[in-house]
C-alpha cells in the first residue's frame, strides 16, 4: 500500500492518534504509513447490517479509485464488527472503503451530519 495522490489531500488530523491507535490495537495493519494510506472518507447510506458475519451493505456514489465508476450497493466486510454497533440501516454515513487482502472492508464509519 502506498501514499498516492489522494493522500495529499488528507489533512494530518485524519491520521491522528485515536485513528492510528484503534487501527494497531486491532492490529489490522503493520505501520503508521499503512495508516496513513487511508484514503478520504467517501459518503454512503447504510443498507443492511449483518453483524455476526461483520459486513455491511452500503449504498455509495463512484470511488474511482476502486474501479468503481458509477454509484452502486454493495457488501464491506467490517475491520471490526464492533464498528457495526453505532450505525443502522437508512444512516447516511461517511466510511474508509479500502481493499484489505482482496476484500472490500470499511475500515471507519462515522455518521454523517
Ligand atoms: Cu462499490
Amino acid at each position: 500500500m502506498k501514499c498516492d495522490r489522494e493522500m495529499s489531500r488528507l489533512s494530518l488530523a485524519r491520521c491522528g492518534n485515536r485513528l492510528g491507535a484503534l487501527l494497531l490495537a486491532l492490529g489490522l495493519l503493520a505501520g503508521a504509513s499503512a495508516v496513513c494510506a487511508q484514503t478520504p472518507l467517501a459518503d454512503g447510506q447504510v443498507v443492511k447490517i449483518d453483524q455476526a458475519a461483520g459486513k455491511i451493505t452500503i449504498k455509495h456514489g463512484p470511488l474511482k479509485q476502486f474501479g468503481m465508476e458509477e454509484s452502486m450497493t454493495m457488501v464491506y466486510r467490517a475491520a471490526d464488527p464492533a464498528m457495526l454497533t453505532a450505525v443502522k440501516p437508512g444512516d447516511k454515513i461517511k466510511f474508509a472503503p479500502d481493499r484489505i487482502n482482496g476484500q472490500f472492508t470499511v475500515t471507519k464509519i462515522e455518521k454523517a451530519k
